[in-house]
């Protein structure tokens, strides 16, 4: 790409806060009604530069002990600091990153042990309204868990999945079951590097512990920890959640969905479903249909309920009801300013405390419903799993009574954009192999001829110190441009819903012509939905199974393939990112890196870990470098399997295809 290209990439001044038209709306609106939001705080509030680069370190209280990095150090003439305690900046930058992962950890393993415990309860019947869907889906994580299928009936299968799944987040010695999906060569690394975990609980505690004041004071073997954590975040906690989620509801096939703050209606009643855990939200769209409160919202003067989702609630609602998505997570507080939402229904994770106050200035009714997570102030109405249909109509209730209460002065921005969701890696499977033979094989194929120069999963979240979407949209074209096929989640997946890439047609109008040939003979977009946050481990699964099918190498490292969050924000992110790199992937961060007070472990995830992992961490200061930083690891990859050389392009077109299904 050329530097003037890329220049052409960079932030612009006129689009500071946002890329996204309806969200440019609602910031002026909400500035106008007099309301705070994040993009104003964000810039009364200057980030800590000390804090920012991870030198901080505030594990005990004889500090905080700030240890600058050594440009910093030498503008003030000093050659080295170390904390009151001895800490050297490698400790300190350390520890503090690997307790990020820990915290992403702890979100996503916990969710996941939610959803065991609801699914243990519905397998052996005790709660009305879950039951188990995709039965196919429960055989199969049966079986890895090395439960014999013929021996017992589907109830008694779902009881014992239930039962060991539990048991992986408590497991004390050997190897988490999961993990074992790996490809060979992977679980060889992991267990030659020391880092297979044990068991999901005892990483993260583990991490904690080593990291508490005075324990563990050599950065490798701090980084060491991490990297286990991380794993059992991936292939343990997240996929655990994915798997139960999926033989719960549905495993997600590709659905039409609508994007963007178009889709609340002002003559209905709104509410908006935020946060992680689809337990509830599940529930809320049954709730949302039920006739009884479909009359009390006609007997208010409203023409129906609209359901419309935030974060990854909405991802996953989408993916298995297509229930419309409002926004990403920079859109929680603009979602209210529209003066239509009747209720904010929230759970856990990624919800600001601030919308309980924005909330003040409509009469938008601010529902918490996890006693894990409440909010001063906002309505508490516990979701009860055990009555589950019964707790979500009341809550929905809720919603509806509070429609009268609606102050005028609405504005719901006219944009709306279409996109298609819901692609599992099973279902790449069955629509690249074809319904009579599912496979990997076109896949594969098409990235040796090189139609398809490799993947990128381009996942995470919005961050405020960058301008919103601007990040994922700026990448994923970049990408989708050079032949790369993007697979993507969280509120990434969201942008790109928002901006028309989620849709087949794009691949002519963005793709380049390998990536479109193959998209427009199978019938997809460029860039593949495919889930939340939690279902990142969709992203290790089809990465897997490319290695499975062969022909690109014998583990996840040697495939051409790497990993971005452009506008990285949680905890969530940092352990994501490195579960991707202890899977073999290259990771590159925008913006900023959480440990770059340091070089020598900067150095250490950058470039050192890719000896042991295969996989490294990268950071760019815009799209266009991490695109030029992405391309080139891809093609790096290619090269080392021999299949960097131009070959021969071919239409790949529907009798080839039919020809194939049927060898
Ligand atoms: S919701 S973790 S802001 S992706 Fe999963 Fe979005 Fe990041 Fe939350």
């Amino acid at each position: 790409m050329q530097e003037k290209e890329r220049k052409g990439m960079k932030r612009k001044d006129d689009h500071p806060k946002t890329v996204c038209e309806a969200s440019d709306e609602l910031i002026r609106k909400a500035a106008a009604d007099g309301v705070s939001t994040v993009f104003e705080r964000a810039e009364a509030m200057k980030p800590c530069s000390i804090g920012a680069e991870g030198s901080c370190c505030k594990n005990c209280s004889m500090g905080p002990c700030r240890l600058p990095s050594s440009g910093k150090l030498k503008e003030n003439g000093e050659k080295r600091r170390v904390g009151i305690c001895g800490a050297t900046i490698e400790t300190v930058a350390a520890r503090n990153f690997v307790r990020m992962i820990a915290g992403g950890a702890s979100a996503h393993s916990d969710h996941g042990r939610g959803i065991a415990e609801v699914f243990l309860a519905a397998a052996k019947g005790e709660i009305p309204g879950y039951e188990i869907k995709d039965t196919q889906k429960l055989f199969e994580l049966a079986m890895d868990f090395g439960i014999d299928i013929d021996e017992f009936d589907t109830r008694e299968i779902g009881i014992k999945v239930g039962e060991l799944s539990l048991s992986e987040w408590g497991r004390q010695e050997g190897e988490l079951v999961m993990a074992r999906r790996a490809p060979l060569r992977r679980q060889e690394v992991w267990r030659k590097q020391n880092v297979f975990p044990r068991g999901i609980d005892r990483e993260i505690v583990e991490t904690m512990h080593r990291t508490h004041m005075g324990v563990d004071q050599d950065y490798k073997n701090l980084i060491t920890q991490g990297t286990r954590t991380a794993i059992a975040d991936g292939w343990g906690g997240s996929m655990l959640a994915t798997e139960l989620q999926d033989i719960l509801f549905g495993t997600p096939v590709p659905v039409r969905g609508s994007f963007n703050l178009g889709v609340l209606k002002e003559e209905e009643v709104n509410i908006i479903i935020h946060g992680h855990e689809p337990l509830l939200s599940e529930m809320v769209v049954v709730a949302a249909q039920d006739p009884e409160l479909v009359a009390l919202a006609s007997s208010y003067g409203a023409k129906g309920i609209t359901i419309a989702g935030i974060c990854c609630t909405a991802n996953e609602v989408l993916m298995r009801h297509g229930i419309p998505i409002a926004g990403n997570f920079l859109q929680q507080e603009l979602a209210i300013a529209t003066g239509v939402v009747d209720a904010m229904i929230v759970d856990v994770q990624c919800i600001m405390q601030s919308i309980f106050d924005v909330a003040q200035c409509y009469h938008t009714n601010i529902i918490t419903t996890s006693p894990k997570g409440k909010i001063a102030g906002a309505k508490s109405m516990r979701f009860d799993e055990h009555n589950a249909l019964e707790s979500a109509k009341g809550i929905v209730r809720a919603a509806v009574d509070n429609y009268p209460n609606r102050l005028g002065g609405a504005k719901i921005p006219n944009k709306r954009c279409e996109g298609i969701a819901g692609f599992s890696h099973e279902t790449i499977d069955y629509m690249l192999g074809g319904m009579f033979r599912a496979s990997y094989r076109p896949l594969n194929d098409n990235i040796i001829n090189g139609r398809i120069r490799g993947i990128a999963g381009v996942v995470g979240c919005n961050n405020v110190r960058t301008s919103h979407d601007w990040g994922h949209i700026t990448l994923i074209k970049e990408l989708i441009k050079n032949d790369v096929l993007v697979l993507t989640t969280g509120c990434a997946a969201i942008a790109c819903g928002k901006e028309g890439l989620l849709l087949p047609e794009t691949a002519a109008s963005h793709a380049g012509s390998g990536l479109a040939e193959v998209c427009e003979a199978v019938g997809i977009p460029p860039v593949l939905h495919m889930g939340s946050c939690v279902d990142n481990s969709r992203i290790l699964m089809a990465a897997s199974a490319v290695v499975k099918e062969g022909g690109l190498g014998d583990d996840i490292c040697d495939v051409p393939l790497a990993g971005a969050a452009p506008e990285w924000m949680s905890e969530k992110a940092v352990s994501i990112g490195h579960y991707f790199v202890a899977s073999g992937i290259y990771t590159i961060f925008g913006r900023s890196f959480p440990t770059a007070g340091s070089d020598v472990v900067t150095a250490h995830l950058f470039r050192e870990l890719e000896e042991e992992l295969g996989g490294m961490w990268d950071v760019a200061r815009d799209p266009g470098e991490m695109a030029e930083k992405m391309i080139a690891h891809i093609d790096r990859k290619r090269k080392a399997l021999g299949i960097d050389r131009a070959r021969e392009r071919v239409l790949y077109d529907m009798s080839m295809r039919r020809e194939l299904e049927a060898g």
